[in-house]
């Protein structure tokens, strides 16, 4: 299965960052991540086996207990792998010192889990962001990271960790479909 560990913004969040860009995003290049899908991926794995999912809710269940509820909100923009020759343009997160340390940390608390639940976590860096867009082909985006770099979203508290299933080609326009597996409440 394939699956990610993510902080998914509660609704209303989505909503006000959906509303900033909807009137602004007839540039054709750009895939445009729906409004529901939009969530800061902290550990991406490609291939969860089926008798790895306890282990792994389990493990996942304590890395979130360990950490603690955090506040923050979308704000700013930024582009992988840059702005010159982007594939993604992302939202940023708006974090203190203390909260992008506890970002941080949980993000590797979710990855440790993964890896000690023997499964394989993709990707080794790890800067916090809301994909928004992809892009088919590489392209300056400066124009959208400059609009995003505009917007700063409502305050919201990080207080869970979710387990997303991703199904392939499943979705609306040849997207993924989405399922939330499992969520796990930080700080109990
Ligand atoms: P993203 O956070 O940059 O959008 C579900 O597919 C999520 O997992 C996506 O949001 C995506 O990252 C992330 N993802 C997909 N493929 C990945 C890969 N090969 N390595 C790391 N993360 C990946």
């Amino acid at each position: 299965m394939r699956m990610f560990v993510a902080l998914v913004p509660p609704r209303e969040v989505l909503e006000h960052l959906e509303e900033f860009l909807e009137p602004r995003r007839e540039a054709a290049e750009l895939r445009w991540t729906a409004a529901e899908q939009l969530h800061v991926t902290l550990a991406f794995l490609a291939d969860v086996e089926e008798r790895r999912l306890d282990e792994l809710g389990e493990r996942l269940e304590r890395a979130a207990a360990r950490r603690t509820p955090l506040g923050t909100r979308i704000a700013g923009g930024g582009a992988f792998p840059h702005v010159g020759r982007a594939r993604v343009v992302w939202a940023g997160l708006e974090l203190d010192d203390a909260g992008r340390t506890e970002v941080r940390r949980l993000a590797t608390g979710a990855r440790a889990a993964a890896a000690r639940s023997g499964v394989e976590v993709a990707g080794k860096r790890f800067t916090p962001h809301v994909t928004v867009a992809r892009l088919g082909r590489p392209a300056e985006v400066s124009n959208w990271v400059r609009l995003l770099d505009a917007y700063a979203g409502p305050a919201w508290t990080v207080d869970r960790l979710t387990l997303v299933a991703s199904h392939l080609g499943e979705g609306p326009r040849g997207r993924p479909r989405y399922e939330v597996v499992e969520e796990f409440a930080l700080g109990r």
